[in-house]
């Protein structure tokens, strides 16, 4: 099963431990498209890479249309996030966004109002090992 996670870089990446310890979940089920999302210097190594924005932006897109399934993790807000969110909805991708009610920021209402994604509040990675298994065993 091929999985695109889904996390912010440019929005901010105070959560980048974090998106790594879902990823390492991830990969008990299917191949995470996206590993880079939860590599630390991700910017600096593309860049080195001599990627432009059009390169990352064609890649993702791609991958996103491999993808049988999403898992964007919601709590840090980023454009890139909603905008693979509102491609993924659109393509009749199953999305299952994971959101952490203790932050910053309240969750936007085109995510929490959007029946086409489902939404799982959680506080540790740990919390959402079965659930994620279970979407991904549904969505197989
Ligand atoms: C190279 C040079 C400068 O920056 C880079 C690396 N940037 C990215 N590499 C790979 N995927 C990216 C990059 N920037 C955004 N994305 C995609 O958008 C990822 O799939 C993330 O899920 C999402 C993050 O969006 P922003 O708006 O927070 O950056």
């Amino acid at each position: 099963m091929d999985i695109f996670f889904s996390g912010s870089i440019r929005g901010g990446r105070d959560d980048v431990d974090l998106y790594a310890e879902l990823i390492d979940l991830l990969e008990r089920h299917g191949t995470v498209l996206t590993e880079h999302v939860g590599t630390e210097d991700v910017e600096e190594k593309e860049a080195e890479a001599g990627l432009t924005d059009g390169d990352i932006h064609d890649q993702d897109v791609a991958w996103l249309r491999q993808a049988d399934g999403v898992v964007a993790e919601v709590t840090t807000p980023s454009l890139g996030v909603g905008y693979e969110i509102g491609r993924a909805v659109a393509w009749e991708k199953p999305v299952l966004c994971l959101y952490r009610p203790d932050a910053e920021h309240d969750l936007s209402a085109m995510v929490r109002g959007n029946d086409a994604v489902e939404l799982l509040e959680y506080r540790r990675p740990a919390d959402v090992a079965d659930a994620l298994e279970e979407f991904l065993q549904r969505h197989r």
